[in-house]
């Protein structure tokens, strides 16, 4: 399927009145996590003071979008309370909130949280569990018009890397996000806000990963902007041999790929080095054939 643009290299959605858009290049998300236990940041930014220096920081390198969260995801992670959650995320969401004027976005799968971060200044839901960790996630977003970010995973964070199973992962994948599309509009979210991201990492092996990376066009044509984070994740090192203080060269070629390959939104870890990697991957991208590259 075509994009609908007729600009070479776009994307558009909106969060909360606010349109966001891309043109000749994707829009990096950098990530910053609140957590004790985070796989790569973890214990780094507990302290709300460090957490806005690194924020600054983040948009000073040319991140467009911050995505904050105060609860890992890593495999294995044990789940936080909404109390915690709120503690980590609320101090430091209020400082970011009043220093920066790059769209905010927050990593949560709670309904309350959510809400009060919509409360403190942010406009992106980004909801690992696609709407399905809390009932009341849909119309918390629906009623603030923020974005939705909606993730593929399978299982849950505590036990996801057990034993993943597919009998075909793109096509699962896929389907998934299409019916995830489908539950989010039927709620009230209009398509516009909405983004899909499937999942590197959650619940998949490494052939996983890189099927999903190596046909990520396939989910172009779900029509809304595909959001990747290969950032530093262990399918990386799984390749190259390397601790996660050293996978960034091997996230460079991730983000390269998934640029080349549809990916509008890239969330890293690493803003300053892999928003010049998504520049010339999407400058190269771009080059005659505009319509393989949607979003
Ligand atoms: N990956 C992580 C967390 N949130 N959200 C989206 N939409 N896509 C992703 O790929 C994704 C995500 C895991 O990375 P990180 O936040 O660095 O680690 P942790 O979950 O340990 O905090």
């Amino acid at each position: 399927m075509k994009p609908s643009s007729s600009a070479p290299f776009s994307c558009r959605f909106w969060a909360r009145g606010r349109l966001i858009e891309c043109h000749e290049r994707p829009l990096i998300m950098g990530v910053i996590n609140v957590t004790t236990d985070s796989f790569y940041d973890g214990g780094r930014y507990l302290d709300p003071q460090r957490a806005v220096a690194h924020a600054l920081e983040l948009v000073e390198q040319g991140a467009d979008i911050l995505d904050i969260g105060a609860e890992s995801t890593r495999p294995g992670a044990k789940p936080v309370s909404e109390e915690e959650e709120r503690a980590r995320l609320l101090p430091v969401l209020d400082l970011v909130a009043r220093r920066v004027t790059v769209p905010i976005s927050v990593d949560t799968t709670k309904s309350a949280v959510a809400q009060a971060a919509l409360d403190a200044g942010a406009s992106i839901i980004n909801d690992i569990s696609a709407l399905r960790g809390d009932s009341r996630m849909a119309s918390v977003v629906a009623r603030s018009g923020a974005a939705v970010i909606l993730m593929h995973m399978q299982g849950t964070p505590l036990t996801m890397q057990d034993a993943p199973h597919y009998e075909d992962v793109v096509r699962e994948v896929g389907q998934f996000l299409q019916e995830r599309l489908q539950v989010a509009m039927e709620a009230g979210i209009s398509r516009m806000n909405i983004l899909l991201d499937p999942g590197i990492g959650f619940g998949k092996l490494l052939p996983h990963n890189l099927d999903l990376l190596n046909r990520l066009t396939e989910f172009t044509k779900l029509g809304r902007p595909l959001v990747v984070g290969p950032s530093r994740k262990s399918f990386i090192g799984q390749i190259v041999g390397r601790p996660v203080e050293q996978r960034e060269w091997g996230t460079a070629a991730a983000v390269a790929v998934a640029v080349d390959r549809g990916a509008r939104i890239l969330r890293v870890h690493d803003v300053a080095m892999m928003a010049d990697v998504a520049k010339v991957a999407a400058a190269i991208a771009s080059r005659n054939r505009s319509g393989e590259v949607g979003g």
